[in-house]
């Protein structure tokens, strides 16, 4: 059993929905269960031109293998209409694996800590309500640092009635 954060996002077909959705379905995998869910923050895209995004964190308890638990997310994601027609593009669901354990792993498809979690406050944040500040990444950065050099510039932190299944 390993702790597992997920970044989860979506920028289409009602977002917050998408989100939701995902947890029931994150809350379904095999010998998996949801330990905990951020709030829903919504940004600017990173890419100009696409809608704002609504992002969440999600920590998982997981026996499951990290190429197996990349599997199950991509099939949530498909489940949830997901088109890949340009990397980047605008997304019914995203959902990334932050963190696994304290595991570094460096496949072909599957690089983690996720290659930008560090530097982005959609993701840094929402993981902060979930994890102790004192967590460090399996290359020794720590959560706290990580945060204090991230501004929370451009995060609106939805109203906790937006996390309510
Ligand atoms: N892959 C490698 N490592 C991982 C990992 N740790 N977790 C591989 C999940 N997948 C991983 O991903 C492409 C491939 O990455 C997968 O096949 C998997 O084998 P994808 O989800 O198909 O493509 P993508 O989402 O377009 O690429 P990526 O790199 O995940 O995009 P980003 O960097 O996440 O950017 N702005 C805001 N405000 N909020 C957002 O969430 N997201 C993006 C997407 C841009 N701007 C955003 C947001
Ligand atoms: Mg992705």
């Amino acid at each position: 059993m390993e702790r597992i954060y997920i970044g989860m996002g979506s920028n289409l077909a009602a977002p917050e929905q998408q989100l939701r959705n995902a947890i029931e379905a994150l809350a379904q995998l095999p010998g998996t269960t949801v330990a905990g869910v951020s709030a829903f923050y919504q940004s600017d895209s990173l890419l100009p031109g696409q809608p704002r995004y609504t992002n969440a964190v999600a920590a998982l308890d997981s026996c499951l293998a990290p190429l197996e638990l990349l599997d199950a997310l991509q099939a949530i994601e498909n489940d949830q209409g997901r088109e890949r027609l340009e990397r980047w593009g605008p997304r019914t669901l995203d959902l990334d694996i932050l963190l696994f354990g304290d595991r570094l792993i460096d496949e072909p498809r599957l690089q983690v800590p996720h290659y930008q979690m560090h530097l982005r406050a959609f993701v840094l944040y929402p993981l902060a309500e979930l994890a102790p500040a004192t967590l460090q990444l399996p290359d020794g950065r720590r959560l706290s640092d990580l945060l204090a050099a991230c501004p929370f510039v451009g995060l609106e932190r939805m109203p906790a009635l937006s996390t309510q299944r």
